[in-house]
């Protein structure tokens, strides 16, 4: 399955009208995490997104500290598509972080098959958040580390885990955001995990 996912031509193409299959992904995680920056490393069409300049509306609303460089938003969601073979498209929808926008994830998730929750290791308790809602939702799903560069912390992927109390059965990785292959393995990640999930409650049945 990955290397299918791996031979795809980087440059953005048109749906192939073999395609039957739609999955639809969400990518959740805290304010200025990524989302939008991995919708768009491996998004094969050019993301829809709402990403708005910050206005000084936001200001005070919108925490911006621990993300001094980031001057943009996603006021309602980042769309993209990605194809996994002839047959099967991922929808990804980047869900937008701000608190005053949780509302809307609910509805995001019906019809999702999985979720990647991205984690910025400065800012951990905000993944709380999505991985309740995941949780309580029962969905499946992801947790990819986006490491910055000026992130000194320096969790490893166990301390990660601690903090956020995942079960083991969780798969949890590393990740560069703005990096197509890394965020490509992310989704890889991912359809193993369902794949998985499947399988395991076709012999349960
Ligand atoms: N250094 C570094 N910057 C990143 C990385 N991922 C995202 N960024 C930057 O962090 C800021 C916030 O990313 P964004 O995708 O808008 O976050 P979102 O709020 O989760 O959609 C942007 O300026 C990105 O360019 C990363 O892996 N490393
Ligand atoms: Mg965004």
């Amino acid at each position: 399955m990955g290397s299918a996912i791996s031979e795809l031509p980087s440059r953005p193409t048109p749906l192939a009208d073999t395609a039957e299959t739609g999955l639809k992904i969400v990518i959740v995680g805290g304010f200025g995490v990524g989302k939008t920056t991995l919708v768009r490393s491996v998004s094969d069409i050019r993301p829809l997104n709402t990403e708005e300049v910050m206005t000084e509306a936001g200001l005070g609303v919108d925490e911006t500290n621990a993300v001094a460089t980031k001057t943009t938003t996603t006021v309602a969601f980042d769309f993209g598509r990605i194809s996994l073979n002839e047959r099967m498209v991922l929808y990804l929808f980047g869900a937008p972080g701000q608190e005053r926008f949780w509302f809307l994830w609910d509805r995001l998730f019906s019809g999702t098959l999985g979720a990647v929750v991205l984690v910025d290791t400065r800012r951990m308790d905000e993944s709380w958040y999505a991985i309740d809602r995941l949780e309580h939702h029962k969905m499946p799903f992801v947790v990819a580390v986006n490491r910055f560069d000026d992130d000194r912390s320096r969790y490893s992927l166990e301390e990660v885990r601690q903090a956020l109390a995942l079960p083991g059965h969780v798969p949890l990785i590393d990740c560069d955001a703005r990096a197509r292959s890394s965020g490509k393995d992310v989704l890889i990640t991912l359809v193993d995990h369902l794949h998985e999930l499947a399988k395991t409650r076709e012999m349960t049945a």
